[in-house]
């Protein structure tokens, strides 16, 4: 088996490569130009492996992708039999200060994806594709079972951030080519996953990060200043993304094209992230970190909490790691 990974320098992307390649897989994996290395997530026995490869591709430009499709295809002497979309403009944040940018790479980018895979006749040969939808889409939206609130399947989307609303449009695309074309298409609806290997500027790293720095400080007789947070009472299920990974590899080797949701069931606050996190290293988190509102959000998703239901029935798929230990992990990775 191959497969063709779009976002193969990201947190999933990497998780994914080592994933695929354990399973025997040759695995192409498109990089976009850079200043500088932004290699630096994929371990070095991906990087070695002599069933991995890379080549160059913006998913923005179509003609780059139509060139890194049609190097894989070159690289293997056939099609690919996999394609994982993971590539996007991910920090919602950003996406406030960067409109323009979040739609063109998340909703027009999967656009250029599909539309390549149509020209090169991967639809009728039946290439299955992986669309990386979000939680971020369901916005406010959420049902209620004996007063908890969740979300499923079957929640209708409500975006309330310029990201979700380009990921709402990619996976409505997902959808239609699948009505209109016959693609063998799955989009996961994944609820926040975290690693050792998330970037900096996402609240659990950067407050990982934060504590195995202060730690270290501390050690020295140094000080560091304060930690500098937005809302510390937005709830998020988090999970590990080697867990989440693993549920995108088991979709696509279903018969039938659905979109799942991919989550723990369990839902935190920010607050009590940073309460387990400094716990951790024998500290306080009340003492070390201060509310800016420059990290608050024009606009936030106050309540995540995903039922895995659909996906645990249909494909046998659970997590491993609870959220104490996915916090530990972080904490003990950065130290
Ligand atoms: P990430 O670490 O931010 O990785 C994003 C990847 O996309 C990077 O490899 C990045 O390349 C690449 N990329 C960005 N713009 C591109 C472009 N124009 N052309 C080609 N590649 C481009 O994100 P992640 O956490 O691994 O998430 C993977 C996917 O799942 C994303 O689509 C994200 O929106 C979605 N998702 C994530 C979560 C989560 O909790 N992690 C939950 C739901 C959905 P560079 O290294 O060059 O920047
Ligand atoms: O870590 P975050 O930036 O992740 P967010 O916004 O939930 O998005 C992540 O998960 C989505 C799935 O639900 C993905 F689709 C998306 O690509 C990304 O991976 O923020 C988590 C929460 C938010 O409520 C935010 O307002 O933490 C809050 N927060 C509080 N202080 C902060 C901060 N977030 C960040 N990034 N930085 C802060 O200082």
């Amino acid at each position: 088996m191959n497969a063709l990974i779009f976002g193969i320098t990201g947190q999933d992307g990497s998780y994914l490569a080592e994933h695929l390649l354990e399973r025997n897989y040759g695995v192409v994996g498109v990089v976009r130009r850079s200043s500088v290395d932004t290699l630096t997530r994929l371990p070095h026995h991906v990087i070695n492996h002599s069933s991995f490869h890379l080549v160059e591709g913006d998913i923005i430009d179509y003609v780059s992708v139509l060139s890194a499709m049609k190097s894989a295809e070159e690289h293997w002497n056939d099609w690919p039999h996999e394609v994982y979309n993971l590539a996007a403009q991910s920090h919602v944040a950003t996406s406030f200060t960067q409109p323009q940018f979040t739609w063109q790479v998340n909703a027009q980018g999967v656009l250029n994806i599909l539309e390549v895979m149509r020209a090169r006749h991967y639809i009728t040969h039946g290439t299955k594709f992986y669309q990386a939808s979000t939680s971020e889409m369901f916005g406010k939206n959420y049902h209620t079972w004996r007063g908890a609130k969740y979300q499923d399947e079957s929640v209708p989307f409500a975006p309330c951030s310029p990201y979700a609303i380009a990921k709402v449009a990619a996976h409505n695309a997902v959808s239609m080519y699948r009505d209109a074309y016959g693609l063998q298409g799955w989009c996961g609806i994944l609820f926040n996953h975290e690693s050792p290997r998330r970037g900096l500027n996402f609240v659990t790293r950067k407050i990982t990060h934060y504590v195995a720095s202060l730690s270290h400080a501390l050690e020295q007789d140094t000080c560091i200043p304060k930690l500098q947070l937005g809302n510390l009472e937005a709830m998020r299920d988090w999970g590990h993304a080697k867990d989440y990974v693993q549920a995108m590899h088991l979709m696509l080797q279903s018969d039938e094209p659905y979109d799942y949701v991919v989550a723990t069931g369990e839902s935190h606050s920010v607050r009590e992230f940073c309460e387990v996190a400094f716990a951790h290293v024998g500290l306080n988190y009340q003492d070390h970190i201060e509310v800016n509102p420059d990290c608050l959000r024009p606009s936030e998703v106050p309540h995540l909490c995903g039922s895995p239901t659909k996906i645990q029935n249909y494909l046998g798929w659970t997590r491993s790691v609870d959220f104490k230990s996915l916090v530990i992990d972080m904490v003990e990775a950065d130290l």
